[in-house]
């Protein structure tokens, strides 16, 4: 089977991920450094749709003004030449001793300030070249101990700086929407908005609540032992998928970054078919990081692999949708009846109150019987998977 990246699939990459030299936490960098433009080349050879960065992906930090045009002038030339767009945009707000206590939640008042000022300053680079999405992750908003944080007051400072932020986004009339990334833990022992409900919780809170919306890693909410698709369903249902990061994550344990669908496979095909069949048309975003064992060779086979990934889970799950067997499974497990409202147009609570059916005549012992026969339709979806079917 012919496997093509094209550029209607709308894949993306992240710079700091096809970039990333490597260093871990036990060692240094086992890779060179690469060059953005080079990037820009490899990944729309390959047949990448977008590039996304953070500003000190791009420019370093620390960088005076002609340095930093200067960069931006390569990079341009780079989307120019290749095509390429740029989808999202994003802060380093975590790797300099500055934020080592945080960003936008700092205890530190002046530090606050001056992330608010790091972001905006990058969001104006973001509207010029055409992003649609502007993604926060607050890696290092959080704490080691309880001791060190007021958690409201934190909470507040963090509605405080995302509502700035897109009270910003307006004055400046940017085609932006902001996508807050959640992340249990790491870099920080306790990360705030650990996962994608408390996201959307505190998204609810917000002045301007409709700019914002999440930005959801498949590795993320599986290092805290959660339901990714579920995740992914609920921020769909609430309109708040503005975007997404794909990778593999194999449990609760560190984030592993892996190649999407090297982690939990079946996850990874349901997800597929969620998203091509549940109305997500944003990018489909890989933020992984190459093993540390790979040369640069192997940094680009792996930008391959997740486009390939991606596209043969969604060859299997049209596959699954399109088979007969499939559709009789499905009906026979009741799953579109789950699509018909409980009540009936116009009924009242009275209304069922009086219903006898509904109580008195119906028999729980017989429904409680009846098998719903989950057993063959998941066996249905893991033989279209491994390509048995
Ligand atoms: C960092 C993190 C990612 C985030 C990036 C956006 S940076 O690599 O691990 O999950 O998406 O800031
Ligand atoms: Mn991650
Ligand atoms: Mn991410």
């Amino acid at each position: 089977m012919v496997v093509q990246p094209r550029r209607e699939d709308r894949f993306s990459f992240g710079l700091w991920t096809v970039g990333w030299q490597a260093v871990d936490p036990f060692g240094g960098a086992t890779r060179a450094p690469l060059d953005p433009v080079e990037a820009v080349h490899k990944l729309s050879e390959l047949g990448a749709w977008g590039v996304t960065f953070h500003d000190d992906d791009l420019i370093p930090f620390g960088s005076n003004d002609s340095t930093r045009e200067e960069h931006i002038k390569r990079f341009r030339a780079a989307l120019d030449d290749t095509g390429l767009a740029v989808p999202m945009a994003t802060t380093n707000l975590f790797g300099q001793p500055v934020f080592k206590e945080g960003a936008l939640t700092n205890n530190d008042r002046d530090i606050r300030r001056y992330a608010l000022r790091k972001v905006m300053r990058n969001m104006d680079l973001a509207a010029e070249l055409g992003a649609s999405t502007y993604v926060l992750w607050g890696g290092r908003e959080g704490s080691e101990t309880d001791a060190a944080k007021d958690v409201r007051a934190a909470y507040d400072r963090y509605r405080e700086g995302i509502d700035t932020l897109a009270q910003y986004v307006l004055d400046q009339g940017y085609e932006l929407r902001l996508a807050l990334e959640p992340k249990p833990n790491e870099p920080r022992g306790d990360i705030f908005l650990p996962t994608i409900g408390h996201a959307l919780a505190f998204i609810s809170q917000l002045e301007h609540h409709e700019l914002v919306g999440v930005n959801p890693e498949v590795g993320h909410e599986q290092m805290a032992g959660l339901n990714f698709v579920h995740g992914i369903g609920q921020a769909l249902w609430q309109g708040k998928l503005f975007h997404i990061d794909l990778n593999g994550q194999r449990g609760p344990r560190y984030d592993q970054d892996l190649i999407f669908g090297h982690g939990d496979v079946l996850s990874a095909f349901f997800l597929v078919d969620l998203l091509e069949h549940g109305g997500y048309d944003g990018p489909r975003h890989f933020d992984y990081k190459p093993l540390r064992t790979e040369d640069a060779e192997g940094v680009w086979a792996s930008a391959e692999a997740n486009m390939r990934s991606y596209l043969l889970l969604r060859e299997r799950a049209r596959a699954y949708r399109a088979d007969p067997r499939v559709q009789e499974a499905l009906a026979a497990s009741r799953v579109p009846e789950l699509a018909t409202p409980t009540l009936s147009p116009g009924e009242t609570p009275a209304d069922l109150r009086a219903d006898r059916t509904a109580f008195e005549g119906f028999d729980p012992e017989a429904a409680g019987r009846r098998g719903y026969g989950y057993a063959a339709l998941s066996q249905l979806a893991f033989e279209h998977l491994v390509g048995a079917a």
